[in-house]
């Protein structure tokens, strides 16, 4: 609202982080009601001395990298919230479970959420639940939740869902390239023209470009598909338990899955190549290529995540970078699906999606 005091905390300054306070910078100052009180990573946090106080969105590198407060305990966080009357937003660009797992209790106390954490919306369905119940409307005391980040980065995705379900339309399937780095990857290494690169060096560049998750294995073990197919899925109504409870295929060889690190991973990864090699020759003796895809069929109640060949005339064969691109197939739609089609990895647009949300919460509390 226009007249209400709004404060907004911020937990990550990490790849999404920067990039989403760069953004609040050219945002909080159009709202003179909003400022900035609190600021951390993991080891370090700022906040304001007082509630009329904000932190300053120029200078926050340098005077996080000063601070001595460490992180504070998400009950620590609530408590502290407790002291104001200001409406709070916070915002957590962490990839923390604990963080997430507090959500039910920030937002009962009316705290709105907004964040790209997938973590809180994909794993176990018993924390899904709660914090679906705790949150406005399923609580109308309660504050608001927003996190379309979550998949898609900053896609019209969960806002499309959203809007189709709360029309009264009615859902049939969600098919689609649902991970940046897997985009990137196969675009690059199975083109529809010309001949590609090598796998490992693929895979090199996309954690260098930021698209991978902070360990690349979190995307190439298909989990980060699988938890972006989980946060559709339960909301369309399947009561997915879990990113266990339907098939995900795996592109970690067997031998590297007991790496001890993302760096170490990396560096074996190269004596693997000759596998995707065949997997790519597979698809061309058929003339098509190989894509990494995901899909929810809502009446079969089937999640699915793995390769699939596609000629090379399909949308999803001549996606371009790092690419996603998501159809909803529904009753209103018929046979042309919704088609949503973008970059859907990277610090820029994920922070895009959290910064757009922001702005609809300061206008929401
Ligand atoms: P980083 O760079 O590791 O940053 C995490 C930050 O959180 C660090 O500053 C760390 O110090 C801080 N932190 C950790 N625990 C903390 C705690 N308890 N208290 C305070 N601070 C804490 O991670 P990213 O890349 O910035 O990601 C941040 C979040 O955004 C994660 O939850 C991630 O899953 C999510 N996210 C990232 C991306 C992306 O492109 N990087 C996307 C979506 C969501 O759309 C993107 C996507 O799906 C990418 C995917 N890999 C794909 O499709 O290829």
């Amino acid at each position: 609202g226009k007249e209400k005091q709004v404060s907004v905390a911020i937990l990550g300054a990490g790849g999404v982080g920067r990039c989403f306070l760069q953004q609040c910078s050219w945002i909080i100052p159009q709202y003179p009601n909003v400022s900035l009180v609190f600021l951390s990573r993991s080891n370090r946090s700022l906040r304001v001395p007082t509630w009329d106080h904000e932190l300053s969105l120029d200078t926050w590198e340098k005077d996080l990298a000063a601070s001595t407060d460490p992180a504070p305990s998400p009950q620590e966080l609530l408590d502290w919230f407790g002291t104001t009357e200001n409406e709070i937003i916070l915002v957590d660009n962490t990839s923390s479970q604990d963080i997430a797992a507090f959500y039910p209790q920030f937002l009962k106390d009316q705290i709105t959420v907004v964040t790209p954490n997938k973590k809180a919306f994909s794993s176990d369905l018993d924390l899904w639940k709660r914090i679906v119940d705790n949150a406005y409307p399923y609580n109308p005391d309660a504050g608001f939740l927003y996190h379309e980040a979550s998949v898609g980065a900053g896609l019209p995705i969960i806002s499309t869902l959203k809007d189709l379900l709360e029309t009264g339309d009615e859902v049939q399937k969600i098919e689609g390239v649902f991970s940046g780095t897997m985009s990137f990857l196969f675009n690059n290494f199975a083109p529809v023209e010309g001949k590609g690169g090598k796998w490992s060096d693929e895979v090199s560049k996309a954690k260098d470009a930021g698209y991978t998750e902070p360990d690349p294995r979190d995307d190439l073990n298909g989990v980060d598909v699988a938890r972006k197919l989980v946060i559709l899925a339960r909301m369309v109504g399947l009561e997915i338990e879990s990113t266990s409870a339907f098939p995900v295929q795996s592109l970690i060889p067997t031998e590297l899955e007991s790496c001890s690190s993302g760096d170490e991973f990396l560096e074996r990864l190269p004596a693997f190549d000759d596998e995707m090699e065949k997997v790519k020759a597979k698809a061309e003796e058929k003339g098509k290529v190989v894509r990494f895809v995901g899909s929810i069929d809502v009446a079969r109640k089937a999640v699915e995540v793995g390769l699939k060949e596609f000629d090379k005339g399909h949308a999803i064969a001549g996606l371009k970078g790092s690419d996603n691109i998501i159809s909803f197939y529904t009753k209103r739609y018929g046979s042309n699906p919704l088609i949503v089609q973008g970059a859907g990895a990277g610090g820029e647009v994920t922070a895009m999606g959290v910064s757009a949300d922001l702005i609809k919460a300061i206008k929401d509390v």
